[in-house]
Parts: C-alpha cells; sequence; structure tokens
C-alpha cells in the first residue's frame, strides 16, 4: 500500500532502487518517482498542438527504431490519452513558428512519466522537439526481445541557458556529403545543440554553387587538404541540409571566410586578383597567406563577387545569421582589412541578415547593427582579444564563445597513437591536446573579462577538418566532447566546480546509441561505456 501511495508523488532522487534516469545535457529540474510506464505494442504517439504533428513525424522514426513498436500517431491530448500511450503537446497560441530559425524561439519544456503515459510538453514546436531527445535518450539503443519498454517515472522541467547552442563543420578543408551532414545533423540535435555552423569556404575548397561563377565549385570545389578529392553543393544540395536541419529546429548559418582564407576563391575568379593573376590552388594547412584585394582596380569585380557570393548565400538560408569570417587575415595590410571589412559587412546587412564574424572583425568599429562576434582565443584571452571580442558588445552586439583549448573538437585528445590514421588525426595548436574533462570544466562567464552573461548569445564546438579525412574521423574528434560543450550551453550555471562523475555517469548509456547510429566515437576513460 505504501509503494501505491508514493506512485507517482513526492520526489526520492537517492533511491537506490531508482532507474537511472541519464540525460545529457542535465535538465534544469529533475525528480524521480516511484514506479515505471510500460510502452508497448498499443502505445500511440498522441498530437495536440500547433507544430506537434511535424515533431512526431521527425522523431517517430527514430522512437520505433528504439522500441521496436509500431507507434502510430493519432491527433489527441491528455483527455483521449490511455495507459502506454506518449503525447507531443504543444500548449502555445498561434502559428507554428517558423522551424529553421528556431534559435530564437522558446525551448522550455516538461516531461512527465506518470499515471501510465509519458506526457511531453512545450509553449511551442521546438521546445517540444527538444523534449523529445530527451526520451530519446531514455528509450533503448536497441528494440528490447519482449517488445516492451519500462520507462521510469519522473517529473522533468527543462529550458535552456543559452540561446545558441552551436556545432561548427568545416567542409572545406575535407568535403563531407549531404548525407553525412544530416548525419551530423541528428547526433547533435540529440544533445539539444540548435545551430549548424558550415564553414563552407578557405583557402583549399569553395563548397557552394553559386549562379554566375561556375568556376568557383567547379574548379575551386576540385581541391581539398592533402590532394584528397574536393566536392561541392549545389543549391539544391544546400537546400536539402537546410530542411533536414528545420526539421530538428536546428539552424543553419553558413560562413563564407572573408577576406582572408579566400585561395580557392581567387584560383577560381582571376578578376579578383591584382593584374588578374590567379594564384595555384592550395592543398596544405597552412593559414593566413591569401587575402581578396582591396585596390581599387579590383573593386568592382571584388564587390560585384561579394555581392553573389553573399546575397545568394542568404536568400538560400532561412535563418536570421551570415557568417562573414573575418579570422586570420594575416597577409592584408590593418587598413585594407578595415576597407574590405567595409565593404564585405555592408554588403552582407544589406541581405537582410545579422552578420557573424569570427572576433578580429571586432577591430572594425563601424559593424552593423546587431553584429555578432564569436571569440576562438583561450579560455585565457590572448593579446588583443578581449578588445576585440568586447568590440561586438560595445557596438550593440552579442558574443559566441568558441575558447579553442576546450571547445576545438579538432585538437587531439591525449594518449592517442593507436587512433585513426596512426595517430595523426587532430592538430595541437590550442594548447595542446584537449581531454573530455577540460572540454567540460570551464565557465561561459570566466572567459573574457568585461563579458556578462547577458552578453554571450551562446557557446559553438568547432570541428576543423585539416587532418580528418573522412567522415568517421569527423565522429571520433566531436564525440565525445560536444557533449560537455553542449552541457555547458544548455544546462544551468552551477556555482563551483561541475559534477564531472555524474556527467561521466550521465555520459555512459550515450555510448550505446551513438554505436546504434554508427557513430565512431572515441571511447574515452573514466566512462562506463554502455
Ligand atoms: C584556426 S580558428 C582557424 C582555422 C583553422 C583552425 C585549426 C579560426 C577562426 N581559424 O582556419 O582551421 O585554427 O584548428
Amino acid at each position: 500500500a505504501a509503494a501505491v501511495l508514493l506512485a507517482g508523488c513526492a520526489a526520492s532522487p537517492d533511491r537506490k532502487d531508482d532507474p537511472v534516469i541519464a540525460i545529457v545535457p542535465a535538465p534544469a529540474r529533475l525528480e524521480s518517482a516511484t514506479g515505471t510506464v510500460r510502452l508497448d505494442a498499443g502505445t500511440r504517439i498522441l498530437v495536440d498542438g500547433p507544430g506537434a504533428d511535424a515533431v512526431a513525424a521527425t522523431i517517430a522514426p527514430d522512437l520505433r527504431d528504439a522500441t521496436g513498436l509500431p507507434l502510430g500517431i493519432e491527433p489527441g491530448g491528455t483527455a483521449d490519452a490511455r495507459d502506454g500511450d506518449v503525447l507531443l503537446l504543444v500548449t502555445g497560441e498561434g502559428p507554428a513558428p517558423d522551424a529553421a530559425t528556431a534559435f530564437a524561439v522558446d525551448e522550455s519544456h516538461t516531461i512527465d512519466s506518470a499515471d501510465g503515459r509519458v506526457e511531453l510538453a512545450a509553449a511551442s514546436a521546438a521546445g517540444l522537439f527538444r523534449a523529445t531527445q530527451s526520451l530519446r535518450q531514455l528509450l533503448p539503443a536497441r528494440p528490447p526481445a519482449d517488445g516492451a519498454v519500462d520507462l521510469p517515472a519522473f517529473h522533468l522541467e527543462d529550458a535552456p541557458r543559452f540561446a545558441y547552442r552551436g556545432a561548427m563543420l568545416d567542409v572545406a578543408r575535407h568535403f563531407f556529403t549531404v548525407e553525412q551532414v544530416i548525419g551530423y545533423l541528428d547526433a547533435i540535435a540529440m544533445l539539444k545543440l540548435n545551430v549548424l555552423h558550415l564553414h563552407l569556404t578557405d583557402d583549399q575548397g569553395w563548397r557552394l554553387a553559386i549562379e554566375g561563377y561556375p568556376a568557383l565549385t567547379e574548379q575551386g570545389g576540385a581541391s581539398a587538404v592533402g590532394g584528397d578529392p574536393g566536392g561541392f553543393y549545389t543549391q539544391g544540395d544546400y537546400r536539402r541540409i537546410v530542411e533536414a536541419a528545420a526539421a530538428r529546429f536546428i539552424t543553419v548559418v553558413p560562413e563564407i571566410d572573408l577576406p582572408g582564407h579566400t585561395n580557392a576563391a581567387l584560383n577560381a575568379v582571376p578578376e579578383l586578383n591584382p593584374g588578374g593573376v590567379a594564384p595555384e590552388p592550395y592543398t596544405g594547412i597552412e593559414v593566413g597567406f591569401s587575402s581578396l584585394s582591396a585596390a581599387p582596380d579590383e573593386a568592382a569585380a571584388t564587390d560585384a563577387f561579394l555581392t553573389a557570393v553573399l546575397g545568394q548565400t542568404a536568400d538560400l538560408t532561412p535563418g536570421p545569421l551570415l557568417h562573414v569570417g573575418g579570422d586570420e587575415s594575416l597577409s592584408t595590410p590593418k587598413a585594407d582589412y578595415l576597407d574590405l571589412v567595409g565593404r564585405i559587412t555592408a554588403i552582407g546587412a544589406a541581405t537582410g541578415k545579422t552578420l557573424v564574424g569570427w572576433h578580429e572583425l571586432g577591430a572594425s568599429t563601424e559593424l552593423p547593427a546587431g553584429t555578432v562576434g564569436q571569440y576562438w582565443s583561450f579560455t585565457t584571452p590572448q593579446e588583443g582579444a578581449t578588445e576585440e571580442t568586447l568590440s561586438f558588445v560595445e557596438q550593440g552586439g552579442s558574443v559566441i564563445l568558441s575558447p579553442a583549448d576546450v571547445a576545438y573538437l579538432d585538437m587531439k585528445y591525449p594518449d592517442d597513437p593507436d587512433g585513426p590514421l596512426g595517430g595523426k588525426l587532430g592538430l595541437l595548436w590550442a594548447d595542446g591536446p584537449t581531454t573530455l574533462e577540460e572540454a567540460y570544466a570551464w565557465e561561459p562567464t570566466e572567459v573574457v573579462p568585461g563579458l556578462a552573461e547577458s552578453d554571450i548569445l551562446g557557446l559553438e564546438a568547432p570541428i576543423w577538418t585539416e587532418t580528418a579525412r573522412g567522415f568517421s574521423e569527423v565522429e571520433y574528434l566531436a564525440f565525445p566532447r560536444i557533449a560537455a560543450i553542449a552541457e555547458l550551453a544548455w544546462s544551468p550555471a552551477v556555482e563551483g566546480a561541475r559534477d564531472e562523475a555524474g556527467f561521466h555517469a550521465r555520459l555512459a548509456p550515450l555510448g550505446a546509441h551513438w554505436r546504434a547510429m554508427g557513430i565512431a566515437f572515441r571511447p574515452v576513460g573514466g566512462v562506463e561505456w554502455t
């Protein structure tokens, strides 16, 4: 009788016999309860509210794969539910928000696993989708043999700390297919990331087709680091990525890196160069040698190029942000850099997008309103980085933090001689190898002096792909460290040190999920991977 009275009642989070309710990123509030909810062949997915059906359509295949259950989708709310049903409820009024611009919407949600059913509820479809990603983690990685899944009883309330929670993929140094990018989208969605920043252009390759400039992709897209095969996205390919992202309430932020990191463009479009003399293709991994020209002779060609490239990229992108690079223009004289940044940002802002730039762009004091800076110095800022970063805030913008010594997923793991490519995978320049613990043990408000919590739009984990020749190498570098960045970006701030042991315990069951998803993660020590 005592057990019956307790069921679904007060929290008893430390009960030894409670199943572990392991979710990454850690939810803001989680109360376990006694009892379980059984999903079986009779379980339906009931949908109610604007956009709930679209969320169900995206998530149902994953839930069916995990449970082996048919999980038919039907309209209906709490009053229609039977035992074993999963309810997906959007409680907000009005039209479904635009899925492609989800990073600015209310993502708060609740999950109640109690009274025989599992109810996920949110004010917006985006919030509901985030809730489904917690549910996904609590389901088995593969269907159980007996055709039933028992979920623990619990109550969860969750909402993100930061609006922008990003992953960047460099498809310029090595090219990755639409299917591989969609696989990455699915994996980062599970960690409640909501932005995919695509680094589309660099010295070694130009990856997005631009009408009027066929050589950009036919020639500029043919190369990659080390002479590996190149490739590019047609505008239709790019749209497929944007649609797959939107289905997961992920905003795509395209980056055209300017005015440096432009060798592939300079190679393909001779009129961008002084005297019309184009450089050779580049397949090495040095940075800082290429630049658009600021000379009057090239101004018309350069502005026409910027107008076509930034205009078409913006038109293809439903999200509000357009990244114009701005980093490591080491061969561009300062005056030329400021002149070019002025023209790039004017043409970029004319597309109607809010611009994003690496923190060096903050050297300009004439940035368009709201321009967002992306910080990539270390957790202790190096020379000049603080001033350049604060410049965005002084000009009315905000900041995305990607401290390279903790958030750059392309840094090596320590002690990895037997890793992919004979230990040659990954770089070391950002203060040596990066452990999972280092990726987890930093506090966003403590990086840039003078940068307040409210100035931080969010966090992003970039992966540069100089050394990643195939997609399994991207996965190996990204997982599990990306989970640490996702948790810092989503979960509430903590006083003092983070609970590393708790993080490891919650991470462990993701191993089985990643394996089932075919993700070649590195099973780092200290986690009892399932
Ligand atoms: C620095 S970080 C770069 C990239 C490299 C990366 C390698 C930044 C804005 N620029 O061009 O790929 O280091 O880790």
